[in-house]
């Protein structure tokens, strides 16, 4: 069982390596899984992300992450505030993902509200995805997991898995998060279509590409539909923010990390999102292998983008079969009906679309705007990752103005991409 921590009313304070120990060692929990007072607790601050502080903690018994939110945006300092409370949106998040999809996220062993911890399990010895394939290590084993999480957690929160009054309280619950909403909706949907103070991108060799992006306004209008779509929709309980370097792996297991973004949305969005990210790992390999190897691994990126979607859709059918539990379309009404299987292959072309217009917004801002990735930014010679990045850009352009041309399945969307040779910079 999670405790809350007995210090609520003490306030916030920021966690250094040389106070950890002192901070947690009175948790039962914590010293379960670490060691007791008597030992020295190991600990590291690892945290390479943009907002909050990590640390992992060992002791005689085993070892737990320490995630504790900072009261600003890491990535720029304190000139960009951030409240604490994305802390408790994760917590929620986490116990909801674990109970849909059970042991695929970290199990949380602490939470404190007022000074914005989450003790959890630590994977160990698992690496970020993102890192993962820059390394060119590309396991298909990860495919039905990531297929099977998305599928689970994104239709056991939407209308068909829960009842009104209980899907009511929770969008009530997570519209609270409006701030690292509008973190998506200014980084995502906005800053990259026009000249931003903070956006930055690979010039000279760019600037045509990004010229080209911030002029163009049919592209501009299919981003702001979907910002649209981001902002009204209510579909389901999304992640928010599920990226390569959200997901952790061992070459046969993959779990998944870190949705403080955790908002109802369109399903597509954490779809695309992920698809998005995993384009990119596409179209860097050049920047990180000699072209026989890049050829290789992006063909097997490729073929690990089909995986997902596949066991997603298959997931998402399988669900619609046997856990139609609630406000809309219950099972009680339609035991089994074909016109039912017809409407869920609808809502899966709609998933579909959406995660190809997210998935290209994603890619545009990863290359163009504030936050970008280490899958480019790790190619050191900047004519380099510009070629890759160009190609990426141009993929992109097409997932947002041409992808009906492309054909429905995601064979023929990954055909598009490989069409413009992403991986021979
Ligand atoms: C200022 S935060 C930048 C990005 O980091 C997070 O991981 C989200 O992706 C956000 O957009
Ligand atoms: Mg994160």
């Amino acid at each position: 069982m999670v405790q809350v921590s007995k210090i609520d009313s003490q306030g916030y304070s920021k966690l250094t390596a040389q106070t950890l120990q002192q901070r947690l060692m009175d948790v039962p929990n914590v010293m379960d899984q670490v060691g007791s007072e008597n030992d020295v607790w190991t600990v590291r601050e690892i945290g390479d992300g943009n907002l909050n502080l990590v640390f992992i903690v060992e002791g005689s018994k085993g070892a737990v992450i320490v995630k504790q939110a900072l009261p600003y945006v890491r990535l720029v300092g304190e000139s960009w505030p951030l409240p604490l409370s994305r802390s408790h949106f994760e917590y929620e998040a986490l116990i909801r993902q674990n109970e849909r999809d059970h042991g695929r996220v970290p199990r949380v062993f602490h939470f404190d509200k007022v000074n914005a911890i989450i003790v959890m399990e630590c994977f160990r010895p698992h690496k970020i995805l993102r890192r993962a394939l820059i390394d060119g290590e590309i396991s298909s084993d990860h495919a039905p997991q990531v297929g099977r999480f998305l599928a689970r957690t994104l239709f056991k929160s939407s209308d068909l898995a829960m009842t009104a009054a209980e899907k009511r309280a929770d969008i009530a619950l997570f519209s609270a998060n409006a701030e690292l909403c509008a973190i998506t909706e200014e980084l995502v949907f906005t800053e990259p279509y026009w000249a931003a103070p903070m956006n930055r991108h690979t010039s000279p060799f760019l600037d045509t590409v990004v010229a080209d992006i911030r002029s163009h306004e049919k592209l501009k209008i299919v981003v702001q539909e979907a910002k649209r779509r981001f902002l009204c929709s209510t579909d389901v309980l999304l992640h928010g923010d599920l990226h390569t370097g959200s997901v952790m792996v061992t070459e046969q297991e993959a779990v998944v990390i870190d949705p403080e973004f955790a908002i109802y949305g369109p399903a597509g969005f954490d779809i695309g999102m992920l698809l998005g990210n995993l384009w990119i790992s596409y179209f860097a390999q050049g920047g990180h292998a000699d072209p026989a190897s890049a050829t290789d691994r992006a063909t097997r990126i490729l073929a690990l983008i089909e995986a997902i979607w596949t066991h997603f859709a298959s997931e998402w059918r399988e669900l619609a079969t046997t856990f139609r539990n609630g406000s809309v379309l219950c099972i009680d009404m339609f035991p089994t009906s074909e016109l039912l299987s017809e409407l869920v292959e609808v809502d899966l072309r709609t998933m579909w679309d959406d995660a190809l217009i997210f998935a290209g917004a994603e890619i545009i801002r990863r290359s163009l705007g504030l936050a970008h990735n280490a899958d480019f930014e790790d190619i050191a010679d900047p004519r380099k990752r510009a070629i890759c990045e160009t190609a990426a850009l141009r993929f992109a352009q097409k997932l947002l103005l041409d992808r009906k041309t492309f054909g429905k399945t995601v064979q023929l969307v990954n055909a598009a991409a490989e069409g413009l040779g992403g991986y021979g910079c």
